[in-house]
């Protein structure tokens, strides 16, 4: 099952992707998602440049050894780039392994460990009640577990927030935008937020919120005990995750649980965290974090410290990953979420999948692979637009995370 053919296809039906075609020499394709949001086309020039010459002639089913091939072989390892790149010649094998043998990826995972994989959506809202009333039409589209992210009264430019009527898409094409944050109105306003949402929906539903970055440890302690009362299912990325020790702070002073690793990119990113029990789910991406084999790694290490997988899913992780993260979801035994940010109906047209959502949960499919396609003809009609994260300064000027 030789590779003979590699190609990159870059679309942006509504927002950029980066996607990974491999031919076999008996005609199969697979696909992999190489999406790195706001960073796109380096990710595009690793693979075309210095990954896919590399690839022709190479066995397909040699899964592993090509992950090791690219990892080791590279000298300069990990980073989002490499790790992206590697992930999507990764997710590509994987499907072409299933394609070959007729059988959905995720029974060569093992199987199903459950029926389905719970999903969150996002609420978010300009104020109080625009927020109370997306957390309504979530509930009736029949999801269980809704991050919650609001506007603080004034102004300070909270993460996730969408305007207008649009749904909420970080990436803004067009000129970089740079939004004004101010933590201590936030750590003030989330934990009446929170009174709010638990008092009109009452105790059943799962509620998380996303603080994006941009706490520092001590704040973030305070955020997680101010949010007891309110019982959340997670408390997401409270601070920078360079440094684990700012975990630990966090833990020593409350029990609000703590989900930390969309951009994180290998195992070693979360070692620490995960041995310490500094957090209780991890994040990271079969898109981000080199693909199905390094994932299923972390997966593993988490499993034996009572760590459960609650992996990133937001738009910019493209169907191929939002497939991948499915069948990880259905076959990985310490799985416990999956976020689901439901793409543009263009992107589902350019990428039709097997993959569905009912009931507040959503399933991979039967069909073998990957179960998703990338239509080559349509993706031509969306090409490629400069888009980019906003940015977030204080209100003096000083540069924050976003
Ligand atoms: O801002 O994926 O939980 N989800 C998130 C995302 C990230 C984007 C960045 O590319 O934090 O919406
Ligand atoms: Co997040």
């Amino acid at each position: 099952m030789k590779i003979t053919d590699a190609k990159v296809i870059v679309c942006s039906p509504g927002r950029n992707f980066v996607t990974l075609q491999l031919t076999t020499e008996d005609g199969l394709v697979g696909w992999g998602d190489a999406t790195l949001n706001g960073r796109e086309l380096a990710v595009a020039s690793y693979l075309s440049d210095h990954v896919l010459p590399l690839l022709a002639g190479r066995d397909a089913r040699r899964i592993e050894d090509t992950w090791q091939f690219l990892y080791r072989g590279a000298y300069w390892r990990r980073g989002p780039v490499t790790m992206a790149a590697i992930a999507a010649v990764d997710l590509a094998l994987w499907d072409l392994l299933g394609k070959s043998l007729n059988v959905p990826v995720y029974r060569l995972l093992g199987g199903a460990c459950r029926d389905r994989v719970r999903v969150y959506a996002h609420a978010t809202g300009e104020n109080v009640e625009a927020a109370l009333a997306s957390v309504a039409a979530l509930r009736a589209r029949g999801y269980n577990a809704i991050r919650v992210q609001c506007q603080v009264p004034g102004g300070t430019d909270v993460y996730g927030v969408s305007h207008g009527n649009q749904p909420y898409e970080p990436a803004r094409a067009g000129a970089l935008q740079e939004t004004v944050w101010e933590t201590e109105p936030y750590l003030r306003f989330v934990p009446k937020l929170f009174a709010r949402v638990r008092e009109e929906f009452g105790p059943e539903l799962a509620l998380l919120h996303d603080a994006h970055h941009r706490l520092r440890p001590m704040e973030a302690a305070r955020l997680g005990h101010s949010l007891e009362p309110f019982d959340l299912f997670w408390l997401e990325d409270p601070t920078p995750a360079e440094q684990p020790d700012g975990y630990r702070l966090i833990r020593r002073h409350t029990t609000t649980p703590l989900a930390v690793g969309e951009v994180f990119n290998s195992i070693h990113d979360c070692r620490d965290l995960i041995v310490q029990r500094s957090i209780d789910y991890i994040r990271a991406s079969a898109a981000h974090a080199g693909g199905l084999s390094h994932l299923r790694k972390i997966a593993q290490l988490a499993e034996l410290h009572s760590v459960r997988t609650g992996c990133h899913g937001a738009t910019d992780l493209s169907p191929v990953a939002m497939a991948a993260a499915l069948h990880f979801g259905l076959s990985v035994p310490n799985f416990a979420i999956q976020e689901h940010m439901p793409h543009t109906a263009e992107t589902d047209r350019v990428f039709p999948h097997a993959y569905r959502f009912a009931d507040g949960a959503m399933h991979p499919g039967e069909a073998p692979g990957l179960g998703v396609d990338c239509n080559e003809a349509l993706a031509a009609q969306f090409p490629y637009r400069p888009a980019y994260l906003p940015v977030a300064r204080l209100a003096d000027g000083t540069m924050h995370d976003w």
